[in-house]
């Protein structure tokens, strides 16, 4: 299959390539999580929920595999470095209790993925206490076993998570795409800046592309 991506065509078969959900988790999309403790106005990645949901139906229907990831912490916070706990909002840090659970700790009703994209059986969910879906996780290994080469990326939010995670997977060797119009930043600027990056020096980190042109090639060509 082809998408005519940017900065050029994007060629992938759906047995060899995953959708990866980036950390579309209440504690990022929800009012009372770790997104809104730091101050952001969280309704902006609501807003790409409609998207998210389309293109997850189609790739579902395609039978292509699907990875969501949860940016989650141990209990204990043993994960947690204190460079990473440190900073933030000092009165509302990882691991404390806010309104919807401790923040970013794993099995807190905050951590759970949204209703809306919620995991069905058979799809799977990696926990990751990094802001890449490759540090001290098992996935490197997980796409191997299954013969995955190529990433189509969607989630939150694009200049951290998302952004990260796909300058990791690249380093490892995938080809990786990002779904314009299924992420978003707090900051629509960094947002804009980190899609230009990614796609420039033609495609140093990967392509982009929009959930309809995915959908389209998804139906013309199954
Ligand atoms: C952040 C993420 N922004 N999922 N996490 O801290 O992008």
């Amino acid at each position: 299959m082809q998408i005519d991506a940017r900065p050029f065509a994007y060629d992938f078969d759906v047995a060899h390539t995953a959708l990866v959900i980036i950390d579309m988790q209440r504690d990022f999309i929800e009012p009372g999580g770790f997104g809104e403790t730091l101050g952001n106005d969280v309704s902006l990645l609501a807003a790409i929920v409609p998207a998210c949901q389309a293109a997850l139906g189609a790739w579902r229907r395609a039978g292509g595999m699907v990875v969501h990831t949860r940016e989650a912490h141990k209990p204990d916070l043993s994960d947690c470095p204190p460079a990473k706990r440190l900073r933030g909002n000092p009165s509302l840090r990882i691991g404390d209790v806010g309104p919807m659970g401790r923040i970013l700790v794993a099995g807190e009703p905050g951590n759970q993925i949204i209703p809306a994209l919620s995991p069905v059986a058979g799809e799977t969910v990696i926990d990751k206490p990094g802001k890449g879906m490759f540090y001290g996780t098992t996935l490197h290994a997980q796409f191997q076993q299954a013969g995955i080469t190529h990433l189509i990326f969607m989630g939150v939010t694009t200049e951290v998570c998302v952004q990260t995670s796909m300058r990791e997977a690249n380093d490892r060797g995938y080809d990786c795409l990002l779904l314009e119009d299924c992420t978003e930043s707090y900051f629509p600027h960094f947002k804009a800046a980190a899609v230009e990056m990614l796609r420039a020096q033609g495609a140093i980190v990967g392509w982009t592309a929009t959930s309809a042109q995915l959908i389209t090639t998804l139906k013309t060509t199954a």
